[in-house]
């Protein structure tokens, strides 16, 4: 015997289970930090993958391709990664209060790396090394720029 569901049914269902998704990732604010630093972690391994390959010549393109795609899926919709609550109220943590003070601030400054991070990919994909090495600068700018301001220096 075989089902066929409507299309209808199917969004129910998939909607159920993205909502049951959303809240095992939810967590607490101080399993969210931790979420929160690995994803970081990361994205910047990742962009250190990329500097080293700027530097070889030629680079591994295929490293540098993945790595390019971590650093660009990461710059989409950072504002998951900073619920509110949990900020130093919540644990230790190097996201400053101004991330939730200052929240259009915060969302210009992630902006600058999801308008970079494309174009550091798309350099990648067309192996033009001097494009690739002008959009890493691009991004490392916007990480800094963010990190400037939001992030609480390395003690
Ligand atoms: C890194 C790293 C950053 C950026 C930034 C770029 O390797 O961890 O946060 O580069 O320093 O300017």
């Amino acid at each position: 015997m075989s089902y066929t569901l409507s299309s209808g049914i199917k969004a129910v269902l998939l909607s159920a289970a993205l909502t049951a998704s959303a809240v095992a990732i939810a967590a607490t604010p101080v399993e969210q930090q931790k979420a929160r630093h690995e994803h970081y972690e990361e994205l910047g391994d990742a962009f250190k993958a990329v500097r080293d390959q700027t530097k070889k010549s030629p680079p591994d393109w295929a490293v540098l391709n993945k790595a390019a795609e971590t650093v660009q899926k990461a710059s989409v919709n950072q504002q998951q990664w900073f619920a509110k609550g949990t900020g130093p109220e919540a644990g230790k943590t190097r996201a400053l209060p101004v991330i939730w003070e200052k929240t259009a601030d915060f969302e210009a400054a992630q902006k600058m790396l999801a308008e970079k991070a494309p174009l550091l990919a798309s350099a990648v994909k067309s192996k033009d090394i001097d494009a690739v090495k002008k959009a890493f600068g691009d991004v490392g700018g916007a990480c800094k720029n963010c990190h400037d301001t939001f992030r609480a220096p390395e003690e």
